[in-house]
């Protein structure tokens, strides 16, 4: 094959030791796909957290793994936990979308995707409904303001919070949907895998389809959820988050596969993120690799870009160097993008247009 695989870079765990950032933002117009809103808190956003609340005694070691640094996943959702504390008013959701919006869009993203679980709060008063609320009311104030992104929402169902919360999370989002002028897109499934069944949930997706909305599921996160992913694919999703053990060749069953590659459901990849929470050994590893020598559409994402102390332009770059991909490859690859967004065509075609008019200033 010419995809270059067996061309991977010596190091890639130095970004310092990465090629010349060559994918500007000027010169990438990335999309990103893939970005719990809670997850992607910067440094400096973080700090102003840390002041608003200062008796809380939180220290930027316990809401980010640095470079070189790693966790197992259970860590990772502990971090969680943690930014939840200093995320918990009305005012600090609305600071922290805007933030990370902002931020998004300083890095080259024209298209992004936050995905966030609603939260109510007893000791604030904030409710779940005026959670994706103040989401919403983040995402107009940047377009108002001008900030060059075009932001869509997935309202997010927790897996270990159980069947009624779903639900529950699936009529608010549905109501959103209706309300929103096509903010609200769709509904993520995340949380941590090793807690709760996805049979649980099957109802509420199912009933979050049957009305409209997308479904983004995080399938195979760890390995032994084979069984579980096998039945959710029954939906079919409209996209999968990490599908790490999806693959035959990292363990995957034929039955999974073949559902993936039938319905061709676009796959949501982010390398740092499964690299830093250890459930890919290595960046060489990745399983990229073996969906993308398929042709299967994949989607380079950040997942977490605070936690994991990344941005999508680095994920790019390391996913060129790790798999020797060409320039042009890479291009390619975040054009394929477009066709995964879950915004309406009418979007994806403005978007294609964009590429149309950008591609001879980058080549
Ligand atoms: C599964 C993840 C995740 O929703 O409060 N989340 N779920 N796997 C991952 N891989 C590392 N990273 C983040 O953002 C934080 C929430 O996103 C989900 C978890 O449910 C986490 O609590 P929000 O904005």
């Amino acid at each position: 094959s010419d995809f270059g695989l067996t061309k991977e870079a010596s190091s890639t765990q130095d970004t310092a030791k990465l090629p010349v950032k060559w994918t500007s933002p000027e010169a990438l117009r990335e999309k990103e796909l893939h970005a719990h809103l809670n997850g992607s808190v910067s440094f400096e956003t973080i700090e102003k957290l840390i002041g608003r609340k200062p008796h809380l005694n939180i220290e930027h070691g316990m809401t980010a793994i640095g470079k070189g640094q790693r966790r197992t996943l259970d860590e990772c959702f502990q971090v969680f936990k943690v930014i939840h504390q200093l995320v918990d008013t009305e005012e600090d959701i609305l600071m922290v979308a805007k933030d990370v919006i902002k931020e998004f869009a300083a890095d080259g993203v024209k298209y992004l995707e936050l995905r966030s679980t609603p939260r109510e709060e007893k000791s604030t008063g904030l409710t779940k409904k005026r959670y994706i609320e103040t989401v919403i009311k983040a995402i107009q104030l940047c377009k108002n303001e001008g900030v060059d992104i075009d932001v869509r929402f997935l309202v997010a169902i927790d897996r270990r919070n159980g069947t009624e919360v779903a639900v529950e999370t699936v009529k608010l989002a549905e109501e959103f949907m209706l309300s929103s002028d096509g903010l609200v897109v769709g509904i993520d499934l995340s949380g941590d895998p090793t807690v709760g069944h996805g049979k649980d949930l099957l109802p509420a997706l199912q009933m979050a389809k049957n009305c409209g909305l997308k479904l983004s599921l995080h399938l195979s996160e760890i390995q032994s959820q084979l069984e579980e992913s096998d039945l959710l694919l029954d939906l079919p999703p409209d996209r999968i988050g990490h599908g790490t053990f999806l693959h035959p060749d990292v363990g995957g069953s034929q039955s999974v596969f073949d559902k993936v590659v039938k319905n061709n459901i676009p796959l949501e990849l982010c390398l740092t993120s499964n690299v830093k929470g250890q459930t890919v050994a290595c960046y060489s590893k990745h399983h990229f690799k073996y969906w993308y020598h398929l042709g299967h559409p994949s989607v380079i994402c950040t997942d977490d870009k605070g936690v994991f102390c990344t941005d999508l332009s680095q994920e790019y770059q390391l996913a060129a160097s790790t798999f020797g991909l060409s320039r042009e490859a890479v291009w390619e690859l975040s054009q394929q993008a477009i066709d995964c967004i879950f915004a309406p065509d009418a979007v994806k075609q403005q978007l294609k247009q964009k590429w149309i008019d950008l591609k001879p200033q980058v080549f």
